[in-house]
């Protein structure tokens, strides 16, 4: 064996002069090259093997965005380590499930949340514990919570210059969780050959070319923004404008500066009500791409209107990277709005009835997808793995859709119980287990309504015990303690009973019904 499969496949693609090709451009004025690529990467391997971090074993990290974060990931995957990134959002009671769950070797966690995660990780039998915030020298009267973290220090005395730990095709480089329908987080296993196919298929689909300037304005906890976004431009050798968090006003401002934009449907929602959003401000853009959520089709009309751009909608999931895409150039056909497009290179998707067996194009049924982009099954899961494959291994997404004689996909709902709010994935059965668990709660339901500006919001309908006396307002608050702020219901009702069917099963489409239009018009 020999090479590093990921990143052997990043290095072919280096600008030829690294040191003079500009990979990323930051908000207060530092400049990555890639020659800083290939040393800020190798220093961070360097020092998670001097942490005991063998192949194959996890590095668990929740840090603020920052391109340090991102470089961590590269240090991770040189290390032969597999990476898993955790939204910022999350409690301390989820990390704590993480960290039981994948048993990292090394938790690397937020500088001014270091003395809550360093007792969480300990209480994990987490062996190492490290912080990272950005990479720079702490003044002398600076305090660590302020500094970039322990391990941008360390990072900053070890050496650039690192031989990456060979890794074939099939070993894994990251692990993602995704919360589960029956309210335990799963983490899907992402093989070298995951990540590296994909990317290569998406800088082919959409044209990436040297000039292009990507700005990247999402999390980098997420497929989204930490591998779609990312390899695209390292497969490039192009550039990015990195923004530490979305904001609507600066991304405007850097547009006439770019050729591509990135973001879940809330972004574009968003861009649009900024007036200096104009056909002028875009008159250098090649493409705005959206996807982890249903882009409305008022949305991609009001765009197309006020920029002149065309959005091109893409489907993926954390399981398989990215699945589908609608064309970029108008020679392989329109950007159709409401569709998804066709299938990217590479990757089989089929859509089959509720027995199995196959439609015809038009006729709505379950998506099922192949293809090396695939993920490896559900870490440590393999009877959750098993079911989610059919006997002739194609991966069921749970998403609903049909394809269309002329090839489009369209995806018309989702057989898994699941809210996307914000371009988040929010399942109710977590939320009510929460819910179920408060005093005085005796059963919930959780269901997502229409939201003007997260697409879907989470609201519960909760039920008293007989005697107890609810308050939404404590309800709520006992939930902020527990999960993370995006999974929190935006609004909470007390009801005297639910309503169910003959089956005695919960009607969440009457619920749904009575509550759609809490948040829009
Ligand atoms: C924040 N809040 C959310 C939320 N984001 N609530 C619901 N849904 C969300 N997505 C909470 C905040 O904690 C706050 O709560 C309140 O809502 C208002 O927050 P805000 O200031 O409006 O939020 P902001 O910080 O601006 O974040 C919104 C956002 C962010 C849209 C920029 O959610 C975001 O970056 N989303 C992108 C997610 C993403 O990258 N997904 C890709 C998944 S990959 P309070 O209580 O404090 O008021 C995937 C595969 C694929 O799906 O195909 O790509
Ligand atoms: P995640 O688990 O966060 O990776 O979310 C994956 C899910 O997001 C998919 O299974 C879809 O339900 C949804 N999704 C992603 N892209 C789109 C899209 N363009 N349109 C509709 N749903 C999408």
């Amino acid at each position: 064996m020999s090479g590093n499969h990921l990143f052997d496949l990043i290095q072919s693609h280096m600008p030829v002069n690294p040191a003079a090709a500009r990979f990323c451009e930051m908000t207060d004025g530092r400049v990555y090259t890639y020659q800083d690529v290939l040393d800020v990467s190798g220093r961070f391997a360097n020092v998670l093997v001097s942490r005991g971090v063998k192949p194959g074993d996890r590095v668990a990290v929740q840090v603020p965005k920052s391109i340090e974060a991102l470089m961590l990931y590269l240090g991770a995957v040189r290390a032969g380590a597999i990476f898993l990134p955790l939204n910022t959002a999350y409690t301390r009671n989820e990390i704590a499930y993480f960290l039981k769950d994948a048993e990292p070797t090394l938790f690397v966690a937020d500088p001014k949340r270091a003395d809550e995660m360093r007792e969480v990780a300990s209480e994990c039998g987490v062996p190492q514990f490290e912080t990272l915030g950005v990479w720079r020298k702490p003044a002398a009267d600076e305090t660590d919570a302020d500094t970039g973290g322990t391990l941008a220090a360390a990072g900053l005395a070890a050496s650039p210059d690192f031989t990456d730990v060979p890794r074939t095709k099939d070993d894994l480089a990251a692990i993602l969780y995704t919360s589960g329908t029956t309210g335990r987080s799963k983490g899907a296993m992402l093989s070298h050959e995951c990540l590296a196919s994909n990317a290569e298929a998406l800088v082919e689909h959409w044209r990436f070319t040297r000039d292009d300037v990507l700005i990247h304005a999402l999390p980098i906890f997420h497929v989204h923004g930490l591998f779609v976004a990312t390899h695209g431009a390292l497969l490039n050798g192009s550039k990015m404008i990195w923004l530490s968090k979305f904001d609507p006003r600066a991304v405007v401002a850097r547009l006439p500066d770019a050729t591509i934009f990135m973001g879940v449907p809330t972004l574009y929602v968003r861009l649009l009500a900024e007036p200096a959003l104009t056909r002028e401000a875009c008159r250098h853009m090649r493409v705005f791409i959206s996807g982890s959520a249903p882009l409305l089709i008022e949305t991609f009309n009001a765009f197309r209107e006020r920029t002149g751009h065309t959005i091109l909608e893409r489907y993926g999931m954390s399981e398989t990277s990215m699945l589908t895409s609608n064309p970029c150039e108008a020679k392989d056909g329109e950007r159709r709005g409401g569709t998804v497009g066709f299938p990217l290179p590479g990757v089989g998707l089929r859509v089959r009835d509720d027995k199995g067996h196959p439609v015809r194009a038009g006729e709505i049924g379950g998506i099922e997808v192949k293809g090396p982009n695939v993920f490896k099954g559900y870490w440590r899961m393999p009877d959750k793995t098993a079911e989610e494959f059919t006997t002739d291994l194609w991966f069921k997404t749970g998403d609903v859709g049909k394809i269309d004689a002329d090839g489009y996909v369209t995806i018309v709902g989702r057989n898994k119980d699941l809210i996307i709010s914000g371009g988040y994935n929010v399942y109710p059965a977590e939320i009510e287990g929460f819910l179920n668990e408060l005093p005085g709660v005796d059963e919930s339901a959780v269901i997502g309504v229409p939201h003007a500006d997260f697409g879907e919001a989470v609201v519960a309908v909760v039920v008293a015990r007989p005697g107890a006396t609810l308050d939404a307002g404590t309800l709520t608050a006992a939930l902020k303690s527990k999960i993370a702020n995006f999974k929190v219901p935006k609004e909470m009702f007390i009801v005297a009973e639910l309503p169910r069917n003959a089956m005695g099963k919960v009607q969440k489409n009457l619920l749904r019904e009575q509550h759609k239009g809490l948040f829009v018009g």
